[in-house]
């Protein structure tokens, strides 16, 4: 029996470190180097690992770049590993991706267009996602294949709700005809809606009959969203009676058809009395597209029939502005559209980059703010610095 009283003092921060281990066979510095044997000393350091020599780790395998023709074919068979490259490389920011997303879309163009693109909008919580689930589990049992994209510039800052509800859509995930993405991370809306119409096209591409855009009602998102979309769809909650105060009617103008949302339970004839309320409302409104006559529904997510009659309602409107000509009109005027914010866009960025711009812009302001220099003329002197 070894007592504690015989064992050598220790120093008070024994220093270990791998080399003198190694260097005292394996002891801690502190014990003799004589009393390798002594039983006192079971103790032994193991030597650190070396992470070179460490058995290795499998190497990531580096994913095999893929070039035009292959994205292209890829997207064009449906190849789904390949749609979400593709459209990693349409959110990219750099140079060279966005010259080969451009050749990307550039083939795929013809194939593009043969959807209906439901744009879903409404305050955070109102259901919006919830919805898309169920309606988009039904279409995909009627044989639909669905793309579900979100609009969602503040995602990069707050994670993104997308990302959640791509856990939370658990049952629409698992279906192969649906295809979940989330919102770009792009910063500016401008910037996130580029991405997200040219995402709507690639899916298109890949043969996606149905694509469901989701938004977050607040500011400038429901314009952008409305601006991508041949159906544009307000989920509504019913309030205590105050409805349409906290609503803006511009954003009542621009939907194709309301529905009040949560009509179940308790809820059912809340929810149906505010729909009455809203229906009152749309009679003084101009409808958001020609010949199309803007609704108000209720719905649930827990009530599939009510699903299914909302969905028979965008099925109505397609048939409806398709043989009168306005669902083809309105996506040639949002190309169009789409063309000349790029050439803003473009334009922009252009000038603010401008070395002369950025060499002036400083002192220009100044003298704009302390009102020496009105801010037309300030406009014009750096305009025509930028030639
Ligand atoms: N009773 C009832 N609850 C619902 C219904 N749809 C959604 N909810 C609940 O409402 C809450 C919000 O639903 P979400 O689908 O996440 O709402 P959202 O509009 O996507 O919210 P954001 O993405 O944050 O804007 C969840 O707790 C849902 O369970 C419905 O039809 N009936
Ligand atoms: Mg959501």
């Amino acid at each position: 029996m070894t007592s504690h009283s015989e064992t050598p003092a220790r120093p008070k921060h024994p220093s270990v470190s791998p080399e003198c281990a190694c260097a005292a066979g394996g002891l801690p510095d502190w014990v003799p180097a004589e009393s390798a044997d002594d039983p006192r000393f079971a103790c032994r350091v193991m030597p650190g690992v070396d992470p070179g020599a460490a058995s290795p780790r499998p190497k990531p395998t580096k994913r095999r770049k893929l070039e035009l023709g292959d994205y292209v074919d890829g997207i064009l068979t449906g190849d789904i590993t390949i749609l979400s490259r593709a459209i990693t490389l349409v959110e990219s920011n750099r140079p060279e991706h966005e010259a080969l997303a451009q050749q990307v879309l550039t083939s795929v163009l013809p194939h593009t267009g043969k959807s209906v693109r439901v744009g879903i909008t409404g305050v955070p919580g109102a259901g919006k996602s919830t919805l898309i689930e169920a309606l988009g589990c039904l279409l995909c049992e009627r044989g639909h294949r669905l793309a579900v994209l979100a609009v969602d510039p503040s995602s990069s800052v707050t994670g993104g709700s997308i990302l959640g509800d791509k856990t939370r859509m658990e049952n629409l995930v698992r279906r192969p005809r649906a295809y979940i993405r989330p919102s770009p991370s792009g910063g500016s809306l401008g910037g996130v809606a580029r991405k997200s119409r040219e995402t709507i096209l690639l899916c298109e591409a890949a043969g996606f009959d149905t694509i469901l855009v989701e938004t977050v009602g607040v500011g400038q998102n429901e314009v952008t969203v409305r601006s991508m979309v041949d159906f544009f769809l307000l989920i509504m909650l019913s309030g205590a009676g105050d409805e349409l105060q906290g609503m803006k009617k511009g954003v009542i103008e621009i939907a194709d058809l309301l529905a009040v949302n949560k009509a179940d339970g308790d809820n059912e004839t809340r929810a149906k009395l505010a729909a009455a309320e809203y229906r009152r409302v749309l009679d003084f409104l101009q409808p958001a597209t020609p010949g199309w006559k803007t609704g108000c529904t209720t719905c649930s997510a827990l009530i599939p029939s009510t699903l299914t009659a909302l969905w028979e309602r965008v099925e109505e409107f397609a048939g409806i502005t398709r043989a009168s000509g306005a669902f083809d009109e309105r996506r040639r005027q949002q190309s169009v559209e789409w063309l000349h914010a790029m050439v803003e866009e473009e334009l922009r960025n252009r000038f603010f980059r401008d070395p002369k711009v950025r060499h002036l812009l400083p002192d220009i302001e100044r003298q704009v703010a302390s009102n020496k220099l009105p801010p037309a003329t300030a406009a014009h002197r750096l305009l025509d610095a930028a030639g």
